[in-house]
């Protein structure tokens, strides 16, 4: 099974092909397949105003080819809620240092709807959330199409709106917030076949792992 390294500030240098390899498979996904024009530039790498030195990438590998994709930003950093789609949330943008904004999920088409064992989605998914809990978070927030809400209610995650979805390039879009908590991992796991524990952790030391565990510091 694959697994799902993550990659921030103090480990990216033992990464840097897999990196470039990985903004040239976002272009090919979000601007060729998806037409998410905006995001387009001239070098064919998609890198937007949110990928900076505070955000955290899980990506999924098989040995050092790219299978699957997940980007978090601390709330306390500028988001896509913050930044761009503020109306979706009625009381204003979450910013708390115990919650992440997870964005840009992707899967290589020719591992998407797999059957046999996993499927690298739902792996990348409870990566997600095995992070969300050994960093000691709690809660991640998601500006999403509204199609993932049923899939996410299905895999277990406990995903409230935070407004009314609006209609941003022609696609319903809502903005939630996901509970990070043991329960949920378990969840996903138990419901999508995650054997457990998928998260490599090279070249971090135990600091950069638990940041936030401190619950007075988190608030
Ligand atoms: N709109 C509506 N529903 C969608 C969808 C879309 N753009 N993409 C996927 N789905 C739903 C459909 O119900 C689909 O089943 P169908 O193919 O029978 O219609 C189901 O999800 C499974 O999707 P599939 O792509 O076969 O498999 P997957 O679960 O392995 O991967 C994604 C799902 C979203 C990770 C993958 O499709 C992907 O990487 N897409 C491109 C990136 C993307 O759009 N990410 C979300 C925005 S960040
Ligand atoms: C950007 C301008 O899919 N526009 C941008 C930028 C809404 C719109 O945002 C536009 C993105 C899945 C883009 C699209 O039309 C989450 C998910 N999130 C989207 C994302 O970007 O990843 C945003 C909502 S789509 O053109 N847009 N970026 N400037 N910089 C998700 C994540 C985790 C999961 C489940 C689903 O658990």
């Amino acid at each position: 099974m694959m697994e799902v390294h993550v990659i921030r500030r103090e480990n990216r240098h033992l990464y840097t092909d897999i990196l470039e390899d990985y903004f040239r498979i976002r272009h090919q996904i979000y601007v060729v397949e998806r037409k998410w024009t905006e995001l387009d530039r001239p070098d064919k790498r998609e890198i937007d105003q949110f990928d900076t030195d505070d955000t955290v990438y899980l990506l999924g590998l098989d040995g050092r080819a790219i299978v699957a994709g997940m980007r978090l930003v601390p709330t306390t950093s500028p988001t896509l809620l913050s930044e761009l789609f503020p109306a979706l949330a009625l009381n204003g943008p979450v910013r708390r240092r115990d919650v992440y904004e997870l964005s840009r999920i992707f899967v290589v088409p020719n591992r998407r709807g797999e059957h046999a064992g996993p499927r690298a989605e739902a792996v990348i998914q409870a990566a997600a959330m095995e992070f969300g809990l050994s960093i000691g978070l709690s809660a991640f927030t998601i500006v999403l199409e509204s199609w993932w809400l049923p899939r996410l209610l299905d895999q277990g995650w406990l995903a409230r709106p935070l407004g009314l979805p609006v209609n941003i390039n022609s696609l319903s879009t809502v903005a939630v917030i996901v509970d990070v908590n043991d329960e949920a991992w378990t969840k996903i796991c138990s419901r999508r076949s995650v054997p457990g524990s998928t998260l490599v952790w090279q070249g971090l030391s135990a600091l950069e792992r638990h940041p936030v565990r401190d619950p007075v510091a988190a608030v």
